[in-house]
């Protein structure tokens, strides 16, 4: 069953509480004399049916500060807002601040109450009713309902019923598939129970012998029991006032501002990207680094608010912001937050979370961020995700669908469509079994691209570089299909090319110098008068006096040219001699079917020592096989 979550507004005194009470019939003053003794579980909290049978739950605001926090645990939770204004007072400065408060949580839907209208004239709370209409024009209530009541005679409790239960079915149900998250309003421990929290089910659903995360500590606990709406449940769900009794956590290490979340999927921050706006009437610009109280969830932490794109926020202003927090707190993307200036504590401004874990402190007055957030925002209102979704993966460099599925909290299928929209948008590339973002790939491109250069200027006489040494500029995540796809994509792009397992700038030939050319022609003559009793590259290097790290270079080289042919490691032969080799072995198998080492070192003229490893080597190529101590002719 369905149900709704009502918030009240209004400046004290207005008849808030009592109208609860009328409402209810239960008395949320009481029970704040209640939590001073520690015996009820949900305070300030009551509920009712509407006509439908659907359950009403409403909840009170026992101070200022706590109107903030209930508003903002309520920011995916609160469905309707009931603004209270006593018939004989009219608005009063907390009627105005509330609802600027509101307004920046972007709140949608709400009723006006006219309070106290058994102490009134009729003509009276007309004259009231357009004043506070006239008020009201410019906000999201301009449109709402407004109903005169009495919590004394009951006057229009009716009718206040019939609208929530109207408006109640114009409000679309909140995300149950989401990950789990609760922000944590009270803590405590209840004698024989153990620990206790209460809070609005934000998203998703939490059962009994659910393990749930809480953070901050970032402690897995199991949930013993789940009350909505007071009563004993097995599951609650998105939109629902919860008390969980939680087994193992210890009341000191929670805290109000604490989430208690799906395992795994929330992390804590002291950065958020944001858009924050100030309040017409704030009195004063805000700084750049200004500290203020920060308000989001159920957390007020002090924070200081680096300005993206200016040095001051005048009031009215609205800028992109990232957030640098004192202590870590969870947050979501879209979350609403409140700031409060630092002293004189007055509500100044809020904004919208763009990005609720950053990668990093953000450089100021850069165009790129700015932009990035300005299409965050667009994103944010208008339910869109793409961009964002888009950012996460250059983050997080080639994460798995999980991973993404964890740090975006999108679920998985949105993500799928997300990601072959990117695809169709030329944004993400397929790479084997990875899709990765054009840019990361670009960057891949360019880092690959500049080290072969550089390995070319300084290894001339080098064909190209052993593809397995570019891994190291990759994310250590990315697969061996995605790693060999991208050498596929650079080569058909013609930016390199591939030979076995080397790899080379496109059409780089290496280039012996004249003095190169020298000692190859000598190299050659020595290996010539050697033929099958080639010398060791060791003696070889002594001979011509060069380094051996230049003379394996060479080498290389020879191969690479097919000058010569590398049989074992410090044993090569001249291509020249190489051939003739074969011919001598098909030779000896036009006329006998089996050949013996011996047999071959005979008709090479050499010993044993080079002759085993050429045989060696025709059995790799798969010119011979060995059969017990013969070879037999493959090809
Ligand atoms: N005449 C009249 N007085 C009311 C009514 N509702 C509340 N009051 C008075 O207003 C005072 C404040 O009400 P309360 O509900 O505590 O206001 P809150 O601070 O907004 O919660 C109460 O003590 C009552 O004396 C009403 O319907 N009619
Ligand atoms: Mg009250």
């Amino acid at each position: 069953m369905g149900s709704i979550i009502i918030g009240t507004a209004g400046h004290v005194d207005h008849g808030k509480t009592m109208l609860i009470k009328a409402l209810t019939g239960k008395d949320t003053d009481r029970l704040e004399e209640e939590k001073k003794r520690g015996v009820s579980i949900d305070l300030g909290f009551a509920s009712f049916s509407l006509p439908d049978g659907k359950k009403a739950g409403i909840i009170d605001v026992p101070g200022h500060e706590k109107f903030i926090h209930n508003m903002l645990a309520g920011a995916g939770g609160i469905d309707l807002i009931i603004l209270v204004i006593d018939i004989n007072e009219g608005i009063m400065p907390q009627t105005r601040e509330h609802l600027s408060i509101l307004e920046l949580l972007g709140t949608q839907k709400g009723i006006i109450a006219l309070t106290k209208v058994d102490a009134a004239e009729e003509e009276w709370c007309e004259i009231v009713e357009e004043e506070v209409r006239k008020e009201l024009e410019e906000t999201f209530l301009k449109d709402a309902p407004c109903v005169w009541v009495s919590s004394y005679t009951g006057r229009g409790l009716p009718e206040l019923k019939e609208h929530i239960h109207r408006l109640n079915l114009e409000i679309t149900s909140r995300d149950t598939l989401a990950p789990l998250r609760i922000p944590v309003d009270r803590c405590f421990v209840v004698a024989g129970f153990g620990t206790v929290i209460t809070g609005t089910l934000l998203q998703g659903t939490v059962s009994v012998s659910d393990t749930v995360e809480v953070l901050p500590p970032g402690k897995a606990v199991r949930v013993r029991n789940v009350q909505v709406f007071g009563e004993n449940v097995n599951q609650a769900e998105a939109g629902h006032r919860v008390a969980l009794n939680l087994s193992g956590l210890e009341k000191e290490t929670i805290e109000r501002g604490s989430v208690v979340c799906a395992p795994g999927y929330f992390k804590l921050t002291f950065m958020l990207d944001a858009t924050l706006q100030l309040l017409p009437r704030a009195p004063r610009s805000l700084k750049h680094m200004d500290p203020v109280h920060f308000y989001q969830g159920t957390n007020r932490v002090v924070a200081r608010m680096a300005l993206l794109d200016r040095e001051e926020l005048k009031p009215a202003e609205k800028a992109p912001v990232q957030v640098r927090t004192e202590k870590p707190l969870v947050a979501e993307r879209s979350d609403r937050f409140i700031i409060r200036s630092y002293s004189p504590m007055t509500t100044i401004g809020g904004g919208l979370v763009l990005d609720p874990k950053p990668a990093r402190r953000h450089r100021r007055y850069r165009q790129e961020i700015i932009d990035r957030l300005k299409k965050f925002e667009e994103e944010a209102v208008s339910g869109q995700a793409e961009g964002f979704l888009l950012q996460k993966l250059e983050q997080l460099e080639v994460p798995s669908l999980d991973d993404l599925e964890k740090e975006t909290r999108m679920g998985r299928e949105r993500i799928e469509e997300l990601l072959s929209q990117l695809k169709r948008e030329g944004k993400v590339v397929s790479l084997g079994d990875t899709l990765v973002p054009v840019k990361l790939l670009e960057k891949w491109e360019d880092k690959v691209e500049e080290n072969i250069k550089k390995y070319h200027r300084e290894n001339p006489l080098s064909p190209g570089l052993p593809r397995a040494e570019f891994k190291k500029y990759f994310p250590g995540g990315l697969s061996p299909k995605a790693f060999d796809a991208f050498w596929e994509y650079m080569r058909e792009k013609e930016k390199v090319e591939l030979f076995e397992d080397k790899v080379c700038v496109a059409g780089f030939r290496p280039q012996p110098s004249p003095g190169d050319r020298e000692i190859i022609k000598k190299l050659e003559n020595t290996m010539e008068a050697s033929r099958f009793q080639p010398p060791a590259p060791a003696a070889l290097g002594r001979e011509l006096k060069v380094e051996p790290a230049y003379l394996e270079k060479l080498l290389d080289y020879l191969v690479y040219q097919g000058n010569l042919v590398k049989i074992a490691d410090n044993y090569y032969l001249l291509s020249t001699h190489y051939r003739e080799a074969v011919e001598e072995l098909n030779k000896h198998f036009q006329q006998n079917d089996k050949l013996t080492l011996a047999e071959f070192r005979d008709r090479l003229g050499t010993s044993r020592k080079y002759v085993q490893p050429l045989l060696e080597y025709f059995d790799r190529e798969k010119i011979t096989r060995r059969v017990g101590d013969y070879r037999i002719l493959l090809k």
